[in-house]
């Protein structure tokens, strides 16, 4: 997941705020301190580093193209606002102690969070608020420096996120072939959000890579990911499978992409325990809602019966919970979200520009229904 950007915008507001406060910041008298948000996808970029303690107004505006919501959470305070529409605007007056507190998107899970919807507010003592702020941006400004670097800084959790994680695709192995979607009224009201794009989306409703149109075949897929953050994102994995028509296929993957990827930015790399898909706004609608342990996007070499088709594939693998029937592989839920999180989805698609596979659809998708993961220790 791409955290540089988020680390840049970050540091400049810190600095920023560290000049007004060394102008002279003004004792509190009891009206509550102004605090503008903007909520999009995926950053929140608050008016303020640093303010003084006591009353704080936020006002929230929702600058992005799905719904939001903003919380504060730190020193016993843990409130949000209601789900805010885009374009809309909520309010949030609190009472702060000193202290640093989170500010991040509630929504989807915390998935909204991982995306990049979290920041810091410092809450410094009204008087002699200057020394303690700046002492607060030079502490803050170390640890991001050193997540940056990739080390395990003990900051937001990044320790646990540098993990690797080790999937082995087993059970059932079945190809999905291009089909009708079947929940397109589930999803019709959620792909209007989708702006532009929405187009290319309503061709696949009708003839799309996530159908109930499913063969048995068999295959191997195992590989190892590695969720460090901006460019250090690893994938290090292989599959081979037959398809239907007899044709052998073998996917490695080396390296993942981190370039947007169509129907919402910011995606890219990989990313561990995402909710997304289906309802949540988040990602093409034209999946069911699900959970995923573990989501990547790859450039990978893929080989057809022996002989290299291209070294420049589009690869989506997602751990993910549970969405097809065992016994036809049909679909099963529109939110799947609960369900145990045991099927490893395998999408490859031509790179833009490239021709499409000589495979029905022009794409391939391979689901393996009873995988795991484990922790992969070095
Ligand atoms: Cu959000």
């Amino acid at each position: 997941m791409s955290q540089n950007l988020i680390i840049a915008a970050r540091g400049v507001a810190g600095l920023l705020v560290v000049g007004g406060l060394v102008a002279g910041m003004p004792i509190r008298r009891g009206k509550p301190v102004p605090v503008s948000a903007k909520l999009s996808e995926w950053t929140i970029q608050l008016s303020e580093a640093t303010v003084p303690a006591g009353q704080v107004a936020f006002t929230v505006t929702n600058g992005g193209s799905i719904p939001h919501a903003f919380e504060v959470e730190g020193h016993g305070t843990e409130q949000e606002t209601p789900l805010i529409q885009p374009g809309a605007s909520a309010t949030l007056t609190l009472t702060l102690k000193p202290g640093t507190y989170e500010v991040y998107c509630p929504v989807g899970e915390n998935s909204h969070k991982k995306l990049g919807m979290e920041t810091h507010l410092n809450v410094v003592s009204a008087p002699g608020a200057t020394g303690a702020s700046a002492y607060h941006r030079e502490a803050g400004s170390e640890q991001q420096a050193r997540s940056e670097n990739g080390a395990p800084a003990a900051h937001d959790g990044m320790a646990a996120a540098v993990e690797p994680i080790r999937v082995t695709g087993g059970g059932a192995v079945i190809q999905i072939l291009p089909g009708p979607f079947p929940f397109p009224d589930s999803a019709g009201p959620i792909l209007k959000s989708f702006g532009v794009e929405h187009e290319a989306l309503e061709s696949q409703i009708q003839n799309g890579p996530y159908s109930n149109n499913v063969a048995p075949i068999s295959g191997t897929f195992t590989f190892s990911a590695w969720d460090f953050g901006a460019i250090r994102d690893s994938v290090d994995g292989v599959a081979e499978f037959t398809t239907q028509d007899g044709a052998r296929w073998k996917v490695v993957l080396d390296r993942v992409q981190t370039k947007d990827v169509p129907h919402h930015p910011k995606f890219g790399g990989v990313i561990r325990g995402l909710y997304y898909h289906g309802a949540t706004g988040v990602h093409t609608p034209l999946v069911p809602t699900i959970n995923s342990a573990v989501a990547l996007w790859s450039i990978a070499h893929l080989y057809k019966n022996g002989e290299r088709v291209t070294d420049n594939a589009y690869v989506h693998v997602m751990l993910l919970s549970h969405t097809r029937r065992d016994t036809d592989f049909a679909l099963a839920c529109w939110d799947c979200s609960k369900n145990k999180i045991d099927e490893l989805q395998l999408q490859i698609t031509p790179a833009p520009g490239e021709p499409k596979f000589d495979a029905p659809g022009g794409f391939l998708f391979v689901n393996w229904e009873g995988s795991a993961s484990r922790p992969a220790t070095n």
